[in-house]
């Protein structure tokens, strides 16, 4: 961390932004084909946020279903390697109308505990996302093969964790999920500050582990447990945010080190796109600085105004 600091001290804001620049003008690795297809083009949120076919999410075909719906497993969302896990997470766009039944399809079949919402469902008279799953307690709605029941809801300062029961019709099983809507993210920039982040990100971490813990004891599949869902509106700006910093702390939590350059080119292999403004690359640095300080792996630091304040704020 301390060269971290260091790399921020020489670098400055302007030197940050070119190291953004550069990794913006990489062209992307990979091709985007499934999610071109003339049969799922109506899929994407965006027709310039596609997913790349290596490490796209397929979804498995469900016994009722005819030739023509078999044959699509397309979802934009893509799996996304977290700190010495692969997979660690899904990084997907929020939800439209016509795929609500695909998401939780791909939840129910990725046997995911928790799903992380970072944009709000209608910000500055726009939707973002669709309403994929039921606002209020003890309200249950139908998508699909799917039944979903919010069974309670907590609410906290930045953040709102319901509560949901899935319930698969074609199976007769049920499951718990998580669902974290994270509220005060503004639909431009980034968090005011970076500690309601930190908290949000270690409940999420927290719950993740105690929910692998209670609801599968006996799980034998990739240390860490399923997947988590991340979402935002395209799935690539907040949510190449949000987990960016989580590799980041968990590998500063583990050896000490931090690369935020390398790990936002290598999530940009895995989802294209990955974090959308530089000043969404410039809160990766100051959190995790944040998070150093915090925790006391680092003497706090005095920043001068060029380095590390931004003016526009
Ligand atoms: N053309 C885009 C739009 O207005 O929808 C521009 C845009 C980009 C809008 C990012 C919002 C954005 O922020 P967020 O990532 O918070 O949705
Ligand atoms: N074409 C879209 C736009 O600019 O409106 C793409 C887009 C939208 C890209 C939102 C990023 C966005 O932000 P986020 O990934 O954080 O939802």
């Amino acid at each position: 961390v301390h060269d971290l600091v260091q790399h921020v001290k020489l670098k400055k804001k302007k030197g940050i932004y070119q190291e953004y620049e550069e990794i913006r003008k990489e062209p992307p690795a990979g091709t985007f084909d499934y999610s071109k297809k003339a049969s799922n083009q109506i899929k994407n949120r965006y027709s310039d946020v596609l997913c790349l076919d290596q490490s796209r999410v397929r979804l498995c075909p469900l016994n009722n279903e005819d030739d023509e719906v078999r044959t699509s497993d397309y979802i934009n969302a893509s799996f996304m390697d977290g700190y010495k896990r692969s997979n660690a997470y899904v990084a997907t766009q929020g939800p439209l109308p016509k795929t609500f039944g695909d998401f939780w399809r791909m939840v129910w079949e990725q046997m995911v505990l928790i799903i992380v919402m970072t944009t709000r469902v209608v910000e500055r008279g726009r939707v973002k996302c669709g309403q994929y799953w039921p606002l209020e307690t003890g309200r249950t709605e139908d998508y699909g093969n799917f039944l979903v029941r919010n069974v309670h809801i907590e609410m906290f300062q930045d953040f709102k964790l319901s509560h949901l029961e899935l319930f698969n019709t074609q199976t007769g099983e049920c499951r718990e999920v998580s669902h974290y809507l994270y509220m005060s993210w503004p639909d431009f920039g980034v968090p005011k500050s970076p500690s309601a982040m930190l908290d949000f990100r270690a409940h999420v971490k927290q719950r993740q582990e105690s929910s692998l813990r209670t609801l599968y004891p006996d799980w034998t599949g990739p240390p860490g447990g399923p997947p988590v869902v991340v979402h935002c509106s395209a799935g690539i700006g907040r949510t190449g945010t949000f987990c960016t910093l989580d590799i980041c702390l968990s590998r500063l939590e583990d050896i000490g080190t931090v690369d935020i350059k390398q790990t936002v080119r290598r999530m940009r292999t895995q989802r294209a796109f990955s974090i959308q403004t530089w000043d969404q690359y410039y809160f990766c640095y100051k959190a995790v600085i944040e998070y150093a300080q915090q925790s006391g792996l680092l003497q706090p630091v005095e920043w001068s105004d060029t380095e590390l304040e931004t003016d526009s704020e």
